[in-house]
């Protein structure tokens, strides 16, 4: 089978989700230049150098998380999907609803001290107040000396800067992350995008079986957000799957060397993604994704990437997710 049957669905999919539908199963993807990129050959991320507007609110979940949302009443663990094509500037405000002073922290991304959301330079925000942090990004281009300077492109991600202790710790374990995605101009777009955080011991501070289970058709072009937080040391791992070992995840052409992988070490901080197309040559099923540290997935560190067929069926049915976290330890 080819995958060539669902373009057409692939990119009305992509176009509902670039104009404001909540598509994402984790957070809701706040789209950046990648809108109304409907071409029936590929969708792809335009030229870039808008200047856009967000409001984040930082929040307490009911059962004492924290996280940021894009509405109030609406955080989420991870926060949303913040997306830019390389020369976009976000100023994104945020309003502090907490009860203690918090910040937003962004890697990867260009901002002057007054956005570095630590209280060494004065950028956190008090309870009850809000603050405009501003995040700049550029393609990569030739410096007066004649070298190389990268562009902005990447899988990123953001952080509190101050709950707990000042590097943020007590916030970034109550959930206070999310991802950044930085496009170069004509980066092929996704359908999906899911965003798995390895917070510690947990994904998306949960543990299986009540981790994510994502959720794709059969020949859907998704995305891989992976992010570790935390104390320890992981490897991610998607069943039936490989990338990449490289900016997107993606060859850039037949002689291109770059590794191809189906688990990568990640550390506290690390940040990579990538895109696989759901279930190509290994079909529809229920994929297991999990930190393969074999003590750590036995805690409970694996969820499902579910592929279904079009028909939204599944074959083979889920065996087993109960004893996944029935370990000694548990
Ligand atoms: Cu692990």
């Amino acid at each position: 089978m080819t995958d060539s049957g669902v373009g057409a669905r692939r990119f009305l999919s992509r176009r509902s989700f670039a104009t404001g539908a909540v598509a994402a199963a984790v957070a809701p993807a706040v789209l950046g230049s990648a809108v109304a990129a409907t071409s029936d050959k590929a969708a792809a991320a335009d030229k870039g150098g808008d200047v856009r507007t967000l409001t984040l609110y930082m929040e307490k979940l009911p059962n004492g998380e924290m996280g940021y949302g894009l509405r109030p009443g609406e955080a989420t663990i991870p926060g949303p999907l913040i997306e830019l094509t390389e020369g976009d500037t976000m100023n994104i405000e945020v309003v502090n609803n907490l009860d203690v002073a918090a910040s937003l922290h962004v890697h990867g991304l260009d901002y002057d001290v007054a956005s570095d959301g630590t209280k060494m330079n004065d950028s956190v925000v008090q309870p009850g107040e809000r603050r405009t942090y501003v995040w700049r990004t550029h393609a990569p281009g030739k410096r007066h000396d004649g070298t190389w300077e990268a562009g902005s492109a990447g899988y990123w991600h953001y952080h509190d800067h101050n709950v707990g202790t000042e590097h943020g710790t007590g916030g970034i374990k109550k959930g206070l992350y999310g991802p950044v995605v930085v496009r170069r101009k004509g980066d092929v777009l996704p359908d999906k995008q899911f965003t798995v955080v390895f917070n510690d011991m947990t994904i998306n501070n949960r543990t299986a079986p009540n981790t994510p289970m994502f959720k794709a058709v059969r020949g859907e072009r998704v995305e891989f957000v992976v992010i570790t937080h935390g104390d320890f040391f992981h490897t991610f791992h998607v069943h039936g799957h490989r990338w990449v070992d490289n900016r997107t995840g993606i060859l850039d052409g037949p002689q291109d060397v770059s590794r191809v992988i189906d688990t990568k070490t990640t550390g506290p901080a690390d940040s990579f993604g990538f895109q696989v197309i759901a279930g190509e040559r290994v079909g529809a099923g229920h994929w297991m994704y999990h930190c393969h540290v074999q003590s750590h997935s036995d805690m409970g560190m694996s969820g499902v990437f579910m592929v279904t067929e079009a028909d939204g069926t599944v074959p083979g049915g889920m065996h087993g997710m109960n004893d996944m976290h029935n370990m000694p330890g548990m």
